[in-house]
C-alpha cells in the first residue's frame, strides 16, 4: 500500500523528488502563496503565467534588495535563498504582489 502511495505520488510530482526548488505561480497579478517557508540553500522559481511582465524583487533580512528585472509573460525566474532569516518577496510594478519567504 505504502509502495503503491509513493508511486502514485511520483507521477503526479515527477519533479518532486528530484529538486529541493520550489515553484510560485504569479497570474492576475497576485503570487499564488501569501507566504512559504524553504531551507537555506533552496531557489524559489517565480513562474510568470501573467500577460503582463513583473518585476521580482526579494529583500533579505539584512535589507539587501536582489532586483530580478523585468520579467517577461512566459518565463520563469529562479531565485536562490541561501541565509535563513525572513525575506520580503514583492514585485517592483504591481505593488500589491507581495508574499513572505521564510529560510531555515
Ligand atoms: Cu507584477
Amino acid at each position: 500500500m505504502r509502495k503503491l502511495l509513493l508511486t502514485s505520488c511520483l507521477a503526479l510530482f515527477p519533479f518532486a523528488a528530484l529538486a529541493a526548488d520550489v515553484t510560485v505561480t504569479q497570474s492576475h497579478a497576485t503570487f499564488d502563496q501569501d507566504s512559504l517557508t524553504v531551507k537555506a540553500g533552496d531557489a524559489v522559481v517565480f513562474k510568470n503565467s501573467d500577460d503582463v511582465t513583473h518585476n521580482i524583487q526579494a529583500l533579505s533580512p539584512d535589507g539587501d534588495v536582489d532586483d530580478r528585472g523585468l520579467q517577461k509573460p512566459g518565463q520563469d525566474i529562479k531565485v536562490p535563498f541561501a541565509k535563513p532569516g525572513q525575506y520580503k518577496v514583492k514585485c517592483a510594478i504591481h505593488p500589491k504582489m507581495k508574499m513572505d519567504v521564510t529560510v531555515n
